[in-house]
């Protein structure tokens, strides 16, 4: 484990923040020396929501003092977290609804830029909502599952159209529990509402609506984004690329995609491979044309055209500091604000897109999405006339190569061939005992602990334990970029884990995608009850989620998503929570109690790998008698038959 005084594991990062501290450009890595964080805000002992304060509850009898209006620290904790959650559902779920409004549109041929790519997940998604897919066009189809989606935005009463497809007796259980999630914008209004001056006064209260919330994120507006972003663009399946700020190319226009959607993005994709569009760079002295990404936006088009990373969150600034990216286009979230500063000091163009978001000295287009191709190829051409203003370039050679594009429809066709599509293989080297369980180490970059140092050395530790490792999002770079997601990575896994790699053909680190897409992360969970032999629920399954290098609120709406659904979510870094004893507590045991999830925030990796490696014992253990019957209902004649089946129709499937 490398020391915890290095900025980043990274030798590209290293070399570039070397260059900026010799430039005296601030990064966000010299940024936390300078501002140190809050000490009242860093533990939810700042209570902000009236101005009769700020109350700072601080001190060895934090949990003792009220605010001005008697509010005490655990509901003034209690609340901090809630609304960093409702923040976080409302981003993933705005992007949602962008999205069901861009089927909607494409379906209505008013989008005439885009087109329906997976028309087979549309008809899946349909006939699961109930919808009529019999002698429909695929555009009737798509509009009814567009507006039937953003429906679920307004509800007031009802429930969320995709949160059937959580096993039955997790839906039962938040039945009872009433934390069915009714309508997205509800569930986001609400928890402000509640945690308004003098409203919701209990601590335990306040956060159950906020997994209720959370909920209307997971099974709600990042799975909106997930599938309908796949009936648009099409579903991933395995697609190779490399990744690292070395993607850069000095004799090539260099542009950026950086932020969360990819509607423009996928539009940049083919604006790059335009034929004219190449003469143009040519004559302005590039050889080419060079698409690479920033964090999730860049994770969307990886997972679909196998276009590069540069690098995750922290890399945006560094990727500005060669000099040679020529204009870097940005959506929303996750953009630092840094970098219109940054740009200026080289010759980069900053062009922010949303009409949401504006950067003060960016140049701001907002993104027509009626002519999505043409504004696209203008960014490109902007791109292009910059090409030549570039100075001195200084570009680290380093790249890694990866597989991505593990949807989860992908991962059941992988285990069981077209014909026999199931989870049930992993399942059964779970029952066997040969693999250990499934873990998700997922979410940010923080420039507080050690860039990628989390994600890397959880990742490797668990598949060296035979742990089948998931990924999303910028964790999901992090482990690229150290080599984890290319298929010579089993080596470094345990000898059974290893095994299954090279008989499926797969790393040991998936990707799966973005950060709305931990909702593919979710259907999985979902279909690994289904399939069987691992209890009815996903509290039974020996899996569990790591966060290890947390920084915003999206990632608390993530992680409680995952604790309502019955999993085990660890963070590093530090705990938003801290001063309360109570709220840690209720986060703790008291989730646990509830749903069979629970967050905790465990700062030291070593631990954080215990535990998860104990918890996945103990699923085990608890599955044992349950395990025992399953062997017999699925053991003997009738696995052997599948198996020889399986094996049959995969060996058709290559001769095909
Ligand atoms: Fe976090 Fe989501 Fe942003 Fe990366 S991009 S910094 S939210 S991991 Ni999604």
């Amino acid at each position: 484990m490398p020391g915890k005084d290095s900025t980043s594991i990274d030798p590209a990062a290293k070399k570039l923040l070397k260059k900026a501290r010799v430039e005296k450009i601030s990064t966000a890595f010299s940024r936390t020396g300078v501002i140190k964080p809050c000490p009242i805000g860093l533990v939810g002992a700042c209570c902000k929501v009236c101005y009769m304060g700020p109350c700072r509850l601080l001190g060895s009898s934090g949990e003792e003092k009220v605010g001005v209006c008697g509010a005490t620290l655990a509901t003034i904790a209690a609340r901090e977290f809630a609304r960093a959650v409702a923040a976080g559902v409302a981003a993933h779920s705005d992007h949602g609804r962008d999205i069901a409004f861009a089927l909607l549109d494409t379906a209505s041929d008013k989008n005439r830029d885009y087109h329906i790519k997976d028309e087979k997940k549309l008809v899946a998604l349909a006939n699961y909502m109930d919808i009529e897919t019999n002698s429909r066009s695929t555009s009737s189809i798509a509009i009814e599952l567009a507006q039937r989606t953003l429906a679920d935005f307004g509800n007031q009463r009802g429930i969320l159209s995709f949160i059937n497809r959580a096993p039955s007796t997790r839906l039962e259980l938040w039945r009872r529990l009433d934390l069915l999630p009714r309508g997205i914008d509800r569930e986001v209004s609400e928890m402000m509402h509640r945690t308004n001056m003098g409203t919701d006064q209990d601590p335990e209260h306040i956060l159950d609506q906020a997994l209720r919330t959370s909920l209307a994120d997971g099974w709600g507006g990042s799975m909106i984004a997930t599938e309908l972003s796949d009936v648009l663009f099409g579903t991933p399946h395995p697609i190779a690329a490399s990744t690292n700020i070395g993607v850069l190319k000095e004799d090539e226009v260099n542009i950026l995609v950086h932020g969360h959607q990819p509607l423009l993005s996928e539009m940049m994709v083919e604006a790059v491979r335009d034929e004219q569009l190449i003469e143009l760079a040519h004559r302005n002295n590039a050889k080419g044309i060079n698409l690479a990404g920033v964090c999730c936006t860049s994770n969307e088009v990886l997972m679909r055209h196998g276009i590069s990373p540069v690098g995750n969150f922290t890399h945006q600034e560094l990727a500005l500091l060669t000099g040679a990216v020529d204009l870097m286009v940005v959506d929303v979230q996750c953009v630092m604000e840094s970098l219109a500063k940054l740009a200026s000091k080289y010759h980069t163009k900053l062009i922010s897109t949303s009409p949401k978001a504006k950067i003060t000295g960016a140049l701001h287009l907002p993104f027509r999405e009626q002519e999505a191709l043409s504004f696209a190829k203008e960014i490109v051409v902007l791109a292009i006339e910059n090409f030549n203003k570039r100075g001195e370039v200084t570009i680290p050679r380093s790249t890694a190569k990866l597989i991505a594009g593990f949807s989860h429809e992908y991962l059941s066709y992988m285990l069981g061939g077209t014909h026999l599509a199931s989870y049930r293989p992993l399942n059964d080297a779970i029952i066997d005992g040969r693999l250990q369980g499934v873990v998700a180490v997922v979410g940010c970059n923080n420039p507080r602990v050690t860039q990628d140092e989390g994600h890397y050395y959880i990742s490797r530790e668990l598949i060296r334990n035979n742990v089948l490792v998931v990924q999303t999002g910028c964790g999901a770079l992090a482990t690229a970029k150290q080599g984890l997601m290319r298929p010579e990575a089993k080596d470094y896994a345990g000898p059974i884990l290893r095994l299954i790699c090279e008989t499926v053909g797969i790393p040991p680190v998936l990707h799966m995608g973005s950060c709305v897409n931990n909702a593919r992360i979710l259907n999985s969970l979902s279909q690994m009850v289904a399939d069987g032999g691992l209890g009815n629920d996903i509290n039974e399954l020996p899996v569990a989620a790591v966060v290890p290098e947390w920084m915003c609120e999206k990632s608390l709406a993530i992680g409680s998503y995952f604790a309502a659904s019955g999993v085990y979510v660890l963070y590093g870094v530090g705990s938003p929570v801290a001063a309360s004893q109570t709220v840690t507590d209720i986060l703790n045991t008291g989730w646990e109690k509830k749903t069979g999830g629970k967050i905790e925030f465990e700062p030291d990796y070593n631990r954080i790998i215990d535990k998860v490696l104990d918890h996945l014992k103990k699923k085990r253990d608890s599955l044992g008698a349950a395990t025992e019957r399953q062997k017999e209902i699925y053991g003997g004649k009738r696995r052997k038959s599948l198996i020889w089946w399986r094996n049959r129709l995969r060996n058709w499937q290559h001769r095909v």
